[in-house]
């Protein structure tokens, strides 16, 4: 692998053409603290499995002014003219409230994947010779935006955000906005087809029209460096971008840091740290009021500083080793029928769990980026995060346009969420057979996930170690050599035929001088189904076993780091269909409505005993 050209990563990423390609067009850090309106609540929804809205019945696309996404009000169109057909009809749809996945307004469509057309009618925030910009938070997978009949942009991907400048494109009173969400999945897509979860399709995060003056603060990056300083880098977007005169203060630690942006529109700022300043960790999970000014535009945010670093197998927090507590977590309310509405409740209760209930230090939040609600929450409350994209299993790692939409994912997620002192690893992939293809796929994403952000570690999740016989497994997987902290999803003991007293004795050899962790494992259990004699799968007392097997195998492990068991409360998947299962991933340590299960207390008492050993 180390032969491979990787992505030629450039002195700067501003300038180079390759990286303008990939980061999004804006980024609106902070996007979730800014001034606007919400456009969250009822939508107009309207199913359209054959892509009628799209294209005619022989499949010929329509130009956009025949497409459901045209500015036609049907209601009135059928009044001045009461014969004409329409067979939509978008303004009398049934309504949904967004965000949320279509599952949870029409339980009917749990196994849906295809188009949903979306449509809401608003007025226009007064513009005040502000800038307009149309965001939302994420919508699964793939979404088209028209605005008064216009197509405003497309975007890839179903859990990052992304924004439209549309400040000209707004009518006072009664726009109309309409967005046409597929969350087909290909084997070209990341995800691809297969995963084991539930896709979860439609507008699942906040839409906002966010307001920012005519040349604003796009993008800023705050953190303490390594070598102790307090480093921003600023990033203005618009006419009057050169020149600018930027503040960037914290006023608790009397902090400021001042400079000019070049002709790029860009400034980095740094001082030393002030000897007052507390370090966020998960102990003391400080967030300082920062705030950044440059022209007409200010930003208030809450920032955490701590440093994070390997040496040699360990994970250096603030200049301390630290064994990561953690557990791996779906992005899943709790509940009977969970639809992907993550409110600060639902984060809180989910977060607490692991902090408070499991004693945990970290959570991995699987497979893809979760939430700007729950990252905030981790900070908050305190949770080190492994944040990833959901390039997994079968991803399609020879096709050029599939490492582009990986590389815009893992930009658009970096870009969010660096100044999040919670999150501490970026992940680049999961359980993905190695292969040449693969090898330079999650390579180049590695290398650009350092490029955006110095500052944390790089990791994936890998299920290729090599077993050498029954009890003794190496890590072989070439990737390792670009991963500063290394991944392994085991499941000996649920998946073949290995026993728990093979577990037990099994011993690991790497071949790396790096952290390793367990990114995954774990056994099925139904809440409530007791075996404690014959210990058959599904019981909770079978993986009450697996787990205090596992752990002790763990134990043995000197260049073991951290782990984040699978998975902290079951999660739907079309692909369990058991007697237990129907259709649950069963492998929770909580029932999807929150019961603890006996493993909770075997992973609590654990990480309660490796927390008081620090
Ligand atoms: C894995 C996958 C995870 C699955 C889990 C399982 O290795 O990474 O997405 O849900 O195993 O339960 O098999």
């Amino acid at each position: 692998l180390a032969a491979t050209p990787l992505y030629a990563a450039p002195a700067s990423p501003a300038d180079n053409a390759a990286y303008a390609a990939l980061v999004p067009a804006y980024v609106l850090v902070n996007a979730d603290r800014r001034e606007g309106v919400s456009l969250s609540g009822p939508w107009h929804y309207s199913v359209d499995p054959y892509r009628d809205g799209q294209a005619d019945f022989l499949g010929r696309p329509f130009k956009v002014s025949q497409t459901r996404g045209a500015d036609i009000n049907v209601e009135q169109a059928s009044r001045d003219n009461p014969n004409a057909l329409y067979e939509y009809d978008l303004g009398r749809a049934p309504l949904a409230d967004i965000p949320g996945s279509w599952i949870g307004y029409d339980p009917q469509l749990r196994y849906y994947n295809g188009l949903m057309w979306y449509q809401k009618r608003f007025d226009a925030p007064a513009a005040d010779g502000k800038r307009i910009f149309l965001r939302f938070g994420a919508a699964d997978y793939r979404a088209t935006v028209y605005l008064n009949g216009q197509v405003i942009g497309e975007h890839e991907g179903g859990f990052t955000p992304f924004a439209f400048d549309v400040t000209d494109k707004l009518r006072a009173k009664d726009n109309n906005l309409v967005v046409a969400v597929d969350s087909t999945r290909t084997p070209d897509t990341i995800p691809p087809t297969v995963t084991d979860w539930e896709t979860y399709g439609g507008i699942t995060r906040d839409v906002t029209l966010v307001t920012t003056p005519q040349t604003y603060i796009d993008d800023d990056f705050i953190r303490l460096t390594k070598d102790g300083r307090i480093a921003a880098d600023v990033a203005l977007e618009g006419a009057d971008k050169a020149d600018q005169a930027v503040e960037v203060s914290v006023p608790a630690l009397k902090l400021m840091l001042k400079g000019t942006t070049g002709a790029d529109g860009r400034v980095s700022l740094s001082a030393k740290a002030p000897a007052g300043l507390k370090r966020w960790s998960p102990d003391t999970p400080t967030l300082y009021d920062v705030r950044v000014t440059a022209g007409a535009d200010s930003l208030s945010d809450r920032i955490g500083f701590r440093t994070i670093e390997v040496k040699g197998s360990q994970i250096i927090l603030n200049g301390k080793p630290l064994f990561l507590r953690g557990i791996s977590l779906h992005e899943e309310e709790f509940g009977p029928d969970p639809s992907r509405r993550i409110t600060p409740e639902a984060s809180r209760a989910l977060l607490t769990e692991i902090k408070t209930g499991l004693h945990g230090n970290f959570v991995r939040l699987a497979h893809y980026p979760h939430s700007e609600v729950t990252t905030r929450m981790a900070d908050e409350l305190g949770l080190l995060v492994w944040s990833e994209i959901p390039v997994y299993w079968s991803a399609n790692f020879t096709r050029p346009e599939t490492l582009q939409a990986a590389q815009k994912m893992i930009a658009e997620n970096i870009l969010r969420d660096r100044n999040r002192a919670a999150v501490v690893i970026w992940s680049v992939g999961n359980e993905t057979p190695i292969s040449d293809a693969r090898n330079h796929f999650l390579g180049t994403l590695a290398q650009e996930a350092h490029d955006l952000d110095g500052s944390r570690l790089i990791s994936a999740a890998l299920n290729t170690a090599t077993s050498n016989g029954p009890n003794d497994i190496s890590i072989k997987d070439p990737l390792a050599a670009y991963l500063d902290v290394i991944g392994i999803n085991t499941y000996n003991g649920w998946y073949g035929n290995g026993t728990l007293e093979d577990v037990r004795k099994t011993v690991w050899h790497s071949d790396y001088d790096k952290p390793m962790i367990f990114s995954e494992f774990g056994a099925g259990a139904k809440y409530g189904y007791h075996d404690p004699a014959q210990q058959h799968r599904f019981s909770e007392d079978y993986q009450a076993s697996y787990y205090k097997a596992t752990l002790e195998m763990a134990d043995h492990i000197p260049f073991l780091a951290g782990m984040s068991p699978w998975i902290l409360k079951d999660f739907r998947s079309p692909r369990r269909q058991n007697t237990w299962q129907q259709g649950w991933n069963r492998k929770g340590l909580l029932s999807e409505t929150g019961q603890r299960k006996q493993a909770f207390f075997v992973l609590g008492d654990y990480y309660q005993k490796k927390a008081g050993e620090k």
